[in-house]
């Protein structure tokens, strides 16, 4: 018999699959608080049934994208806090987990955003790629403390995210120039930093993030313009350190297919059967070309980022149920 897992947990999981909830954070933020639902709603009659149904859920939480880290270490972090004997102890205590969880994680961004401002000056130009709320962090924080900030943002096909980030910072009244991802490194010249975010960190430092950052990264590093990373220790990927590699997410070839003669037959059965599509998520950047890891805890050369995992993680690993 498989145990119960909540309609919200599988709308949750639906909903990260098919990235109406997307970004790195925003996806931690809602897998516990599923699990917070999940424990409330919950028929379970015995403690074991409760536990069960938990860890189906957070199984079920876990399958959904794999390369940001901040899923399993949400899922990992509420499980750990769950304890004691009856039903109604198991409930209150993986709420309580889930919430401290999800204030933890706002408190940090805001920190963060806090340390990365520290870099930006008066005047600066931002370039970003994607939609990263610990990058938009940073530029929240320098406009509060009085800086001028301004923005050229990437578009990032296919899913375009760079849209929600433009729309962002004219919310905040940021000048932006919106620029296709082709014309990147022609705008770099007029850029006083990269700023982006993170879906994994991994020991080494190496940054993974939307495919094209790796590129940018590399191009930045020819003209001379600081990449700066913003990510919350809840990106820093804990099995990196014994040696296990990120899974980089492939997505359907729909998404790139759109907008072009083959929208109509996208997702379909495609007769065109001469055309091989690619369409990974994410990329890794190289620690070499990335100058600073913004966290919470202060800003990191990406070399030193592992003693900062190890201070956090210990050298403990596995998956997020087994706890
Ligand atoms: C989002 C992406 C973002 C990171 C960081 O990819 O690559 O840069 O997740 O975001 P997708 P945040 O749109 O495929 O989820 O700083 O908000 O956690």
């Amino acid at each position: 018999d498989q145990p119960d897992v909540a309609a919200v947990v599988e709308a949750t999981a639906d909903d990260i699959a098919t990235m109406e909830i997307r970004g790195a954070a925003a996806i931690g933020d809602a897998a516990a608080e599923a699990l917070a639902t999940q424990a409330e709603r919950s028929e379970a009659a015995t403690p074991a049934a409760f536990r069960d149904q938990l860890r189906a859920a957070a199984r079920e939480l876990y399958e959904t994208r794999p390369t940001a880290v901040s899923l399993p270490n949400a899922l990992r972090y509420v499980l750990r806090g769950i304890e004691g004997e009856t039903v109604a102890e198991l409930r209150e205590s993986t709420i309580a987990s889930a919430e401290t969880f999800r204030t933890d994680l706002e408190q940090a961004q805001e920190r963060l955003g806090e340390v990365g401002a520290n870099r930006l000056r008066d005047g600066d130009v931002v370039m970003t790629h994607c939609h990263s709320t610990d990058a938009l962090a940073c530029v929240e924080a320098a406009l509060d403390a009085g800086k001028h900030v301004e923005a050229i943002v990437k578009e990032t096909r296919p899913r375009k995210q760079g849209h929600i980030t433009a729309e962002q910072l004219r919310e905040w009244d940021v000048p932006v120039t919106l620029i296709v991802d082709n014309a990147a490194r022609r705008y770099l010249d007029d850029a006083d930093h990269v700023l982006v975010g993170a879906d994994s960190i991994a020991a080494d430092g190496s940054v993974i993030n939307k495919i094209g950052t790796s590129g940018l990264a590399v191009n930045a590093r020819e003209r001379g313009v600081p990449v700066m990373v913003a990510a919350q220790t809840i990106k820093l990927h804990p099995d990196t350190m014994t040696g296990h590699t990120v899974e980089i997410e492939m997505r359907d070839e729909s998404e790139v297919l759109s907008e072009t003669k083959y929208a109509d037959i996208a997702g379909g059965d495609r007769t065109d059967d001469g055309l091989a599509v690619e369409n990974p998520a994410f990329d890794v950047t190289p620690p070499r070309h990335v100058d600073a890891i913004v966290t919470e805890r202060g800003q990191f050369p990406p070399e030193s980022i592992v003693t900062l995992m190890r201070e956090l993680f210990g050298e403990t690993t596995g998956e997020p149920w087994e706890v």
